[in-house]
This record gives C-alpha cells, sequence and structure tokens, in this order.
C-alpha cells in the first residue's frame, strides 16, 4: 500500500514516474511534528535549533534498511545523516554526507514501512542519534513529497517502492567485465601498455578508464594533442583488442578564450547565474570554469550533446565526474579568502588564531555561501541553487543519458555517475566515489551495495583496491575476491598512490583467476542483474530480507544475498586465514581456485570457521539453486 502526501510546495524532481493520488490529512504511521536539532557550532557551543519533520519511534527490535550511498551499516541505525551531496574524499564513519541523496529508509521489524522523502536539498535522517529508540527526519524547509509504503515484507516494499521510482539502467553486457582505471594513464603509450600487459598474461579486460590526463588543459571534450595526439587511433586499437575506452567527463568547463564549449555556453547563456545574472564563476581542476545549468533542459541537452565528439570516434562509455557539484573556490570565496587571511599576516597565531586562518582557507571549498550564490533555470522558475543541491549531477548525467539516444541511437552507452539522486537510476549506475585502500572498506563496499539496490542503483561497484593510499598486495587479493561479485568491477587508484593494476604484483597468476572466475560467471550475473532490474529486485540483498524470521541474519552486516541464490562472505581483515561465517540455512559450499571448483562441501545451519587461504573464493549456494559457470574468456562476448 502506498500513501502519498504533499507539505508546502515542493520542487518537482522526476524521482517518481506516475505519482498515486495525494492523501489529505497525515500519515498514522509517522508523526509529523517538530523535532529538535542539537549541535555544535565551530566554537564549540552546543546550540539547538527546532526543525519541522517528523518522528518514528524504534521498536527495539527494528532494523533500518536504506539511504542508499551513505556510510555506516546495511542497518541505519544509531547515527545522524544529511543527505545533500558532497565530493567527500574521506569515507569515514563520523561523516553525515556522501555523495548521493537517496531519501529512502525501510524499518524492518513486526511492521514493514518505507518512506520515501521526495526533496531536493538538504535532508537530515536523525536514526538513533539524538534518542536510540527515535527516528528524526528533517528538511531544510518543510516542502516535500512524503510517501509511505507499507507491505508484507522487506521486500514487497522495495518493490512497490521500486515501481514507483521506474525501472533501473541496464548497461551494455562488456560494462560487466573487468576494468582497469588510474588518475594518471598519462599517455597513449601508457594505456596501451595497460592493454598489452593484461592481453599479454591473460587477464580478462574489458575497459580501460581514462582520467583527466587524456584531456587538453582539464577541458572537457578534449584530447592532449601532445601526450594524446593519436586519440582517434588508439580507440580503433583498443577496440582492435576488445578494450573500451571509458573517459572522464568533469561538471566544470574551463574559462578560456577561444574554447568552443566556453565560448558557444556564455554566447546562449547556458551557465548557471549569480543574482545579479552574471555568469558565476569558480574554480576546480582547470582553474575559473563555469557550470553548464544541467538543470536546465536545454543548456543540458546542448552539454550532452557534445559527447558527440567521443562518440564520433567510437568511445562508448564515460564516467560523469565532480557533480555534487564540487567546487574547490568561487571567484567571490577565493578573493574574501586572501582578504582575511591578510588580516592574521603580523600577529602571533595563537590557539584561537592560528585554527581560525586554517578553516579560512579550508572552508572555501564547496561552501554553503557559494551554493546560495548561483541559480539554475529550472521547469521554468529561476531557482537558486542550494535548494535543488541534490538534482545536479543526476540531471547532468540523465542529459548525458537522452543524449546518447539521440546521437548514437543504435549503441547501449555505459554511463556512471559521481553523484546522484532518486530517479537517476534510470538512466544510470554510480560508482562509490573515492574510498581509500583500507580493510574496512570492503567491508563499506558489501554493506554499500545492498542499499544501493533498495533505491534501484543496481549497476555500482567500489574501487576495487581502494581509490586513496597504498595498496597491499593482500588487500587487492581480497577485494577483489569480493568485487568479482559487483556488477561494476573497477580497479581504480589515484595518481599519488602504488600502481594497483594486478601485473604489477607477485601473485598476478592468482588474481588473473579471480578476473577469469569473474568471466566464467559473466553470463550468469548479466542473465540475474537483467531479471533483478525487470522484477524491481535486489541483485545484492541483506541477509535479514531472505530470513526474516532468523535474528542472527538479520543483524549480519558483512555477508550478502546475491541473486537468491547464495551467500558471499568475504575475508575482510588482514592476515586472516578465513572467517565465521553465519549460515541461516543449509547449504553447500563452494570453494573456487584457480577459477575452477576444488571443494563441494554440504553445510548443516549454523556458525563456522570457514579457511580461506588467499585466492580462494568461497560461496555458499542455497538447497535448489545453481550457478552457472562458462568457459572464460578473455573479454566478454555476446
Ligand atoms: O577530486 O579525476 O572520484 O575517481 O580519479 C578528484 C580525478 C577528482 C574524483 C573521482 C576519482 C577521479 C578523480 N576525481
Amino acid at each position: 500500500m502506498i500513501e502519498r502526501y504533499v507539505y508546502g510546495n515542493p520542487i518537482e524532481t522526476e524521482a517518481i514516474l506516475t505519482k498515486p493520488q495525494k492523501q489529505d490529512g497525515e500519515s498514522n504511521l509517522i508523526t509529523h511534528t517538530f523535532v529538535k536539532n542539537t549541535y555544535k557550532d565551530m566554537y564549540g557551543n552546543d546550540k539547538v535549533e527546532e526543525k519541522e519533520g517528523f518522528k518514528y519511534t524504534l521498536s527495539e527490535n527494528d532494523i533500518v534498511y536504506g539511504l542508499g550511498q551513505q556510510i555506516r551499516g546495511i542497518n541505519k541505525r544509531g547515527w545522524k545523516y544529511k543527505n545533500y551531496n558532497s565530493d567527500q574524499p574521506l569515507q569515514i564513519e563520523s561523516q553525515e554526507s556522501l555523495y548521493g541523496a537517496h531519501n529512502f529508509v525501510l524499518v524492518s521489524g513486526k511492521k514493514h514501512i518505507g518512506f520515501f522523502f521526495d526533496y531536493p536539498t538538504a535532508i537530515t535522517f536523525d536514526i538513533g542519534y539524538t534518542d536510540m529508540d527515535e527516528m528524526y527526519i528533517y528538511p531544510d524547509d518543510f516542502n516535500l513529497e512524503m510517501y509511505v509504503i507499507t507491505g508484507e515484507s522487506d521486500i514487497s516494499v522495495v518493490k512497490e517502492f521500486r515501481a514507483l521510482i521506474g525501472k533501473s539502467y541496464i548497461p551494455p553486457k562488456w560494462a560487466f567485465g573487468y576494468a582497469q582505471s588510474r588518475w594518471g594513464y598519462r599517455t597513449s603509450d601508457d594505456v596501451r601498455e595497460v592493454a598489452r600487459k593484461h592481453r599479454e598474461n591473460h587477464i580478462p579486460l574489458d575497459a580501460i578508464n581514462l582520467d583527466l590526463d587524456y584531456l587538453d588543459n582539464y577541458k572537457d571534450f578534449t584530447t592532449n594533442p601532445e601526450k594524446f595526439p593519436d586519440f582517434k587511433e588508439l580507440v580503433q586499437e583498443m577496440k582492435d583488442m576488445h578494450i573500451h575506452l571509458v573517459p572522464i567527463i568533469d561538471a566544470g568547463v574551463k574559462e578560456e578564450e577561444g574554447y568552443d564549449i566556453f565560448e558557444e555556453g556564455k554566447e546562449k547563456g547556458y551557465f548557471v547565474k549569480d543574482k545579479d545574472g552574471k555568469d558565476f564563476r569558480l574554480g576546480v581542476w582547470p582553474g575559473y570554469c563555469r557550470f553548464p545549468d544541467m538543470l536546465n533542459e536545454e543548456a543540458g541537452a546542448w552539454f550532452a550533446d557534445k559527447y558527440k565528439f567521443l562518440t564520433d570516434m567510437g568511445i562508448d562509455g564515460f564516467w560523469n565526474d565532480m557533480n555534487e557539484p564540487a567546487i574547490f573556490y568561487s571567484d567571490k570565496g577565493i578573493k574574501k579568502m586572501y582578504e582575511d587571511i591578510d588580516s592574521y599576516k603580523d600577529i602571533s597565531l595563537d590557539a584561537t588564531t592560528f585554527f581560525e586562518l586554517k578553516s579560512k582557507v579550508n572552508s572555501v571549498s564547496n561552501s554553503d555561501d557559494d551554493y546560495k550564490a548561483f541559480y539554475h533555470n529550472y521547469k521554468g522558475s529561476n531557482i537558486r541553487h542550494d535548494k535543488v543541491h541534490n538534482l545536479f549531477g543526476y540531471n547532468m548525467t540523465k542529459a548525458a543519458a537522452l543524449g546518447f539516444k539521440r546521437n548514437v541511437p543504435n549503441k547501449n552507452i555505459l554511463l556512471y555517475s559521481r553523484s546522484s539522486y532518486v530517479g537517476m537510476h534510470r538512466y544510470s549506475g554510480i560508482w562509490q566515489g573515492d574510498n581509500n585502500s583500507w580493510w574496512s572498506h570492503i567491508l563499506q563496499n558489501v554493506k554499500m551495495s545492498a542499499n544501493l539496490n533498495m533505491v534501484g542503483f543496481l549497476y555500482n561497484g567500489a574501487d576495487l583496491g581502494g581509490f586513496g593510499a597504498n595498496v597491499t598486495e593482500d588487500l587487492l587479493i581480497r577485494w577483489l575476491s569480493f568485487g568479482l561479485f559487483m556488477p561494476l568491477m573497477r580497479n581504480h587508484s589515484a595518481f599519488d598512490c602504488r600502481g594497483q593494476e594486478v601485473y604489477r604484483y607477485k601473485n598476478m597468476d592468482m588474481m588473473a583467476s579471480l578476473i577469469r572466475l569473474r568471466y566464467r560467471l559473466i553470463p550468469y550475473i548479466y542473465e540475474k542483474f537483467v531479471s533483478s532490474v525487470n522484477n524491481d529486485d535486489m541483485l545484492v540483498a541483506p541477509l535479514g530480507f531472505l530470513y526474516p524470521d532468523d535474528e542472527i541474519a538479520r543483524h549480519t552486516e558483512d555477508e550478502v544475498v546475491f541473486g537468491y541464490d547464495f551467500i558471499i562472505a568475504p575475508v575482510y581483515e588482514q592476515n586472516a586465514p578465513g572467517r565465521n561465517v553465519y549460515l541461516p540455512e543449509d547449504v553447500t559450499m563452494i570453494r573456487f581456485r584457480n577459477a575452477e571448483i576444488v571443494e563441494k562441501t554440504e553445510y548443516k545451519k549454523g556458525t563456522y570457521f570457514v579457511f580461506m587461504p588467499l585466492g580462494d573464493v568461497c560461496i555458499f549456494v542455497r538447497k535448489g539453486h545453481a550457478v552457472k559457470l562458462c568457459e572464460c574468456t578473455e573479454w566478454v562476448t555476446d
């Protein structure tokens, strides 16, 4: 059952495809009230503000699922989350915001109730933070739509919700192959080397991502004339090797006289404007930039048509980055910062002033002041950015997807974005953003994928091996052992860390066979993926979805169910010879080594320590279920 309530004058987000009739009055299932938000200001003083919001009292045994891309558990109880899309390179548990806003929570206990808050800017989910037994939800202002969905089970609530938001994006089949990425493939020859090393060593590979390096001075829709002089040939050469190049596209357009995208956007008035109607000037990678007004359909379509520069050369995959949107500084912000810090020059910096000075520099990025300083032409109205902040990456990506339909109608183009909002899942996937080469981030990958499935982002994956920080060989092996089940299987790392390509390591063969195992599973994974999309179902689910009456299963955070066929229980502790696995029913354990089955053992329901030496992958298959294994190929074939 679905109830829909409308409060104030909500801004249309297009998250929901067909809206049910709105209800009068208030829901009996959640209390509309004023809630207290307590926080500390920058000087450590306690502050309290009253916010209009909702309150839901949790039973001791309730689990709260949801929020898609967020930090912490599969069960979100015990923290305060703020969905306000942020370029957050430190994914640690004290954060409140990451790159996406997926405002869906599912209370699972005696009852199963889903709440979706269709609201395009900051909204807080205080789930047992202020009071362990209360869930408070409050938007910045009270103009929103709320959907209350009840059902017999967690999965029936999710399915009803997914039916509201529409079918998830299905990428081309090759996008289930292995992708190698790095910020730092500086020349075409670097790319050739990555391709050659994979093919020479029979490490299957379908894609190489191109990061900022391929661009001429960070300018979108250009290629670097010195470092990638033969870009077009490179695309073809890679194609001949069955490798797709997947270039990055950034949200900021470089300000540079004579640069066609800049000149055109300026002339047509497609860039976001400040309150005086002048182009809003900001800085990101290229230095001074403009943002195309991604929320304006015409401007978005114009920007989307520019991808043609690359699709015309045979490119058939993209990743959209920095579209929260991330702002290093604005023109006004940086000037003010210089003025401010100037006054600290001649004083002896003490406990207060030293930290003040530091915060003046740090707070110049992604500042609230800047998000309030520019405007969109959204559906015919002039709207200040902060009011629709969470829709920017969504609309950039939606526009790109619609552009591909116009410009490359006969090809399914791969697309994934960093920032997102519910609704974007119909047009693309996401990657999980800048994680680190940390053991805890394997577990984060596990948890996030379960919650992302609830909100329709089935095509997702974390940077395998970790984006920031130096990887170790064992971490990479363990992460690949889990990542080989994720729809997006991409190894990616930052320019300033240790190389993460598997051929750099002593145990290359072991890692290659993990990737080979993936390829043996691709037909199965693809089929499952498509049927999960078609049935609005989960591809990766928490154990509690399948075993709702099993208290241990419900509270298991480090195992997930894949396609309802088997349990994955990855090793995520360094130097662990294996791990404890909880099995909620009798299963067959299948052990893979060198991409072959080397053991099948029956396990009764219970908890077992299962030895999993590096390179072994164990899955726990349910009775009456089967996993299809195919011949290994070195690239995806149809
Ligand atoms: O702030 O393009 O999340 O995957 O390698 C860094 C460089 C900008 C952030 C992306 C990351 C990418 C990086 N980008």
